[in-house]
């Protein structure tokens, strides 16, 4: 799906919403969350408009499987050493509140980890 111009990480993949980037390439786009629930926390984005995991395809699959495996790189550049934490938030009832697919990375030691 194309760019929606009412979409927060839409706005922050054309630069129009500032954000504290650690990865960008053709295909996704990796910033630090702006409400961190851990020491690192950051969001990898498509920039392609999914909206959600409920969108999702075998279409898909490529970008997913990249969005996951370009994790552990970037907690490693990011200093985390002692494991880290996926999240995808799907819909209303799933806690989703920014309605462009994002998977959560979060890391750092904490009691969240335990949970
Ligand atoms: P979720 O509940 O899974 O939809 O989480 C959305 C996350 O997006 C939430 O942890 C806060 C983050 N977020 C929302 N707006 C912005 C923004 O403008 N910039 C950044 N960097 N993060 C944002």
């Amino acid at each position: 799906m194309s760019a929606d111009p009412h979409c927060i990480f839409c706005k922050i993949v054309a630069g129009q919403i500032p954000s504290k980037k650690v990865h960008e390439d053709d295909e996704l786009l990796a910033f630090h969350d702006i409400h961190p629930w851990a020491p690192v926390h950051i969001l990898i984005i498509p920039k392609q408009h999914i909206v959600s995991m409920a969108d999702v395809t075998d279409d898909h699959a490529g970008v997913l499987g990249r969005m996951m495996a370009l994790s552990p790189r970037l907690m490693r550049d990011l200093g985390v050493t002692n494991g880290f934490r996926h999240v995808i938030n799907t819909g209303r009832d799933g806690h989703q509140e920014v309605m462009h697919l994002h998977l959560h990375v979060m890391g750092g030691p904490r009691p969240w980890l335990k949970g």
